[in-house]
């Protein structure tokens, strides 16, 4: 297409919601090579190819260098380059697992707004955040396009103010890659505007591990640099570039001439044809779907130098209750069975700072929307974070800290009443003894219930622990009294011995 030809929108195509959104894609690079070079970090120097039956599903960019290609024949790839490492890549369930933490973290820290697309892709609403957020005057990372305006662009500068949404969304984008790149250990690229597709395409712009922005005022630059075929458009796969095509529409061109009647006697589906002849001018209002239940929720702020423990716990005090508002809003009813607490210590020896992160079993809190929830739910939390922080951070006197987070994670439903409260506690009592890292709840009871298993009591907050002796003193009281007797489902039933 003819780059400097400005696409004239029809009325039809107009978006509804204007530049009103910002929208943050994120794109692994070259993501199942990473996970493999993670595990095995003397990888990251050689070319290096992943490998499904005879084709290299992808490689890492030395590999890209010497001219290998996603999607390359194995034969093809060996030939440009002989030294080429190859593994399989057959097996999907460590990509799974590092595609699951990217989107984690996505979903916990910035938006609840989070949709997944394919292993290693995620659009991210951040409307919300942008709002919050202080003007700027900087763009983090690339700039598509010009800076200075032609004059046909300053004609269509906009004035909603999206400018501005942008430049911080490429604030928040960077500080996205920057998590990924620390907590999982990915590099990614980023794409930033006020629709999806706009974000998707300009992310590719710049590879690998950079990002870049798109202005509105650019937007007919960007569509109008892409290469012919319908395809080029993120959302238009192979079955549907077919159905085009035996509707006549091989080009962007033709399908941006396309009239709607047309597109929906090929897809015989209003909607669907309404929202491909959009895509085709780069206007996109589909929302950003969440992709399920975030796993965790988590809220981290970098702190300048904290080295007494006094301004710590202030620090922890205001970042949990943060954390209980977030966990308010969430609105799902779901409370959370563990918390952790991050610190990044900085090492005047190595002169390196260094993160570490400790959980424990949440105590029972109060109802969510009750008037005490928060006051009553710091005052649990905070003897639990203090044991937490002592643990990392033994000595009191000599310690500089540049991070502080806190984290809820092991999410369950939790409904009022006896049963569910056990299955509540149930995987938080696996997961603390998984972990390994939980904090023992100090007990002073001796005497157990027979069936119930010490190490997993120990585990548990002291008020379940309470729960679980006053059912247990119950239920003797009850034993000793037939006439009362009667079959119920108790707390200790989940707690017991496997027999
Ligand atoms: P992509 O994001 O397309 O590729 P990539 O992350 O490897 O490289 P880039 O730096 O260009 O983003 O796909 C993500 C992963 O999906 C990729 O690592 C391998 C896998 N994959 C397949 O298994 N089959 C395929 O056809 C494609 C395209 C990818
Ligand atoms: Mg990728």
């Amino acid at each position: 297409m003819d780059e400097d030809q400005v696409i004239m929108i029809p009325p039809d195509c107009v978006s509804s919601l204007g530049h009103s959104r910002t929208i943050v894609h994120i794109d692994a690079d070259c993501f199942y090579a990473q996970v493999e070079m993670l595990e095995n970090p003397e990888l990251r120097d050689k070319p290096l190819g992943v490998q499904q039956k005879n084709i290299v599903v992808t490689c890492n960019y030395v590999a890209r260098e010497k001219g290998v290609s996603k999607l390359m024949l194995v034969a093809e790839a060996r030939k440009l380059s002989p030294g080429l490492v190859l593994v399989n890549g057959e097996d999907l369930a460590r990509y799974r697992v590092m595609s699951d933490r990217v989107t984690d973290l996505l979903q916990s820290r910035f938006s609840s707004l989070v949709e997944r697309l394919g292993l290693d892709e995620n659009f991210v609403d951040v409307s919300e955040m942008v709002k919050a957020r202080t003007p700027t005057a900087q763009v983090a990372g690339h700039v598509y396009g010009d800076l200075v305006r032609e004059e046909e662009e300053q004609r269509l500068e906009c004035h909603c103010g999206c400018d501005q949404r942008v430049k911080i969304g490429s604030q928040v984008a960077q500080e996205m890659r920057e998590a990924i790149r620390e907590e999982v250990g990915l590099t990614t690229c980023a794409g930033v505007s006020y629709n999806k597709v706009l974000a998707k395409l300009v992310g590719s712009q710049h590879k690998p591990n950079q990002q870049t922005t798109l202005f509105s005022w650019q937007a007919h630059k960007l569509i109008s640099s892409l290469p012919g075929g319908v395809r080029a458009i993120p959302g238009i796969g192979r079955q549907m570039s077919d159905l085009l095509k035996s509707g006549g529409i091989s080009s962007l061109c033709d399908l941006q001439q396309a009239g709607l009647d047309t597109l929906m006697t090929i897809f015989g589906n209003s909607d669907r044809a309404s929202v491909v002849q959009k895509l085709a001018f780069g206007v996109d209002d589909t929302p950003v779907k969440p992709s399920g239940r975030p796993k965790s929720l988590g809220i981290e702020d970098a702190v300048k130098g904290v080295n007494c423990a006094q301004d710590a716990e202030a620090k922890i005090e205001a970042l949990s209750g943060r954390l209980l508002d977030l966990l308010t809003a969430q609105q799902d009813g779901r409370l959370p069975g563990t918390v952790r607490l991050t610190v990044r210590k900085w090492d005047k020896a190595t002169k390196e700072a260094r993160r570490e992160s400790r959980q424990a079993a949440m105590p029972a809190l109060p109802p969510l929307h009750s008037e005490t929830f928060r006051a009553s739910s710091l005052a649990k939390m905070m003897p639990l974070l203090k044991e937490l922080f002592a643990k990392m951070v033994p000595d009191k006197n000599e310690f500089h800290l540049t991070l502080l987070g806190v984290a809820f994670t092991n999410f369950c439903d939790r409904k009022s009443g006896k049963g569910s409260i056990s299955s509540f506690l149930q995987p938080v009592a696996k997961k603390a003894r998984l972990d390994g890292t939980g904090v023992e709840a100090s007990t002073s009871h001796g005497l157990l219930p027979p069936e119930v298993d010490r190490d997993v009591f120990n585990s548990l907050p002291a008020e379940m622990q309470e729960e679980i002796l006053a059912d247990w003193k119950n239920r003797q009281q009850t034993l000793s009294s037939p006439t009362k007797a009667k079959k119920k489902c108790t707390i200790n039933d989940y707690f017991g011995k496997k027999k």
